[in-house]
């Protein structure tokens, strides 16, 4: 059994509303489909990396040129077809693990679907139904974002998580908490503040947030350690935790309390269940985030968050959150519990639609 082609596209989708964070407003996304095929049978694959290089470094070109002039080539001179292979043989290429990630995870629907078996089942799943929360971004004005909130809570979200940066962070959350005195709420800065702003960010503590999000840079542990003194609200790594070692590193400094794991920004599935098992034998809980990411790689984020150590709600919304029309029908739903239901069909267990895929295609690569 062998990889026979892999198909790269690089797509264009706009979202239903602009999401600002506070490296700037994006009003769609521009990322990477991988389709593997061997005998028949198609695996699907995302690539989260963005158009620029803010929230990493790595970008939709630089994915691009490491899938189709490194990654790409050796799967087909090693006839690398499982995933701990594929894995195991890229571990000595550094960085652009989001370029890994997404030809990952391709490798592992194809490995579900030759099974017969959901991702979920593969990965060791243990939940039916993963826990719905919603990011919120940086709105014009504040009467704008409580509007915005409402309408989530209102389709039955279970947390809000709203996107902080200086000068949009203290009063946001005072006139949330004013309104929603009991609303499970975090805030995520995507590292918009400097280890100056120490005081300012005490102040947090103030809307008993359940967590803040990566207020320092993604290079950083040590300001986050030294914050996390100071400060009671739980601080959770997103853009720094980037692998394993790092995350243990995190523990040990106790620069956080919670882990974002996102599936693209620590180079796959492996990575990241390493993650995932080194937080729960520390009792340290995770939760998935996400990149916006169409059906396909929130599928695959969904298989990820059944895992038992997923304890917090995650960034896995409704399609209808993201996109008019998503990539897979039927799209992806909330139930009325504020959960989304983990498919239970092969492998990602969901459908993408080709005519929908080629509509929103910019440029198309057949490898073999
Ligand atoms: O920091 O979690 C983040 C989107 C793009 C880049 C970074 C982040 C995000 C989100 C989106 O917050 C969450 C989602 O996909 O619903
Ligand atoms: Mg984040």
């Amino acid at each position: 059994m062998k990889i026979e082609k892999i198909e790269l596209s690089i797509l264009e989708l706009p979202y239903v509303h602009f999401f600002e964070t506070s490296f700037g407003r994006e009003h769609g996304r521009t990322f990477i489909l991988i389709k593997v095929f061997s005998e028949g049978i198609c695996g699907y694959g995302e690539v989260v990396a963005e158009k620029l290089p803010l929230y990493s470094y790595e970008t939709t070109s630089t994915a691009w040129l490491i899938l189709k002039e490194l990654l790409l080539p050796l799967v087909f001179e090693k006839g690398i077809i499982e995933p701990d292979d594929f894995y195991k043989q890229t571990q000595k290429f550094k960085g652009h693990l989001m370029a890994k990630a997404g030809l990952e995870l391709a490798l592992w629907d194809l490995k579900a679907k030759r099974e017969g078996l959901p991702l979920s089942k593969l990965y060791g799943g243990t939940r039916k139904e993963v826990s719905s929360g919603v990011s919120v971004g940086i709105q014009d004005t504040i009467p704008q974002l409580l509007d915005r909130i409402d309408s989530f809570l209102k389709e039955g979200y279970r947390r809000i998580k709203v996107k902080i940066k200086p000068g949009w962070d203290i009063k946001a959350c005072r006139e949330i908490r004013k309104k929603h005195p009991d609303l499970t709420l975090q805030a995520d800065a995507n590292a918009a503040y400097k280890v100056d702003d120490i005081e300012l960010l005490k102040k947090l503590d103030e809307f008993d947030l359940l967590m803040l999000e990566q207020p320092f840079s993604g290079d950083d542990l040590w300001d986050h350690s030294r914050l996390q003194k100071e400060i009671k609200t739980a601080i959770c790594l997103d853009e720094s935790a980037v692998s394993a070692a790092k995350v243990r590193k995190a523990y040990e400094m106790q620069s956080c309390r919670i882990i974002n794991i996102k599936v693209g920004r620590v180079g796959g599935i492996i990575e990241a269940r390493k993650i995932h098992d080194f937080c729960q034998a520390k009792g340290m809980p995770v939760w998935c985030g996400g990149m916006l990411e169409t059906g396909i790689g929130r599928a695959h984020n969904i298989h990820l968050a059944s895992l038992p150590n997923f304890k917090l709600s995650n960034d896995i919304s409704a399609s209808k959150r993201y996109f008019t029309q998503d990539l897979i029908d039927p799209a992806v739903e909330l139930t009325e519990r504020g959960t989304i239901k983990v498919p239970t069909g092969p492998g990602i267990g969901v459908f993408p639609v080709e005519e929908r895929i080629k509509r929103a295609t910019l440029k198309q690569e057949t490898f073999s």
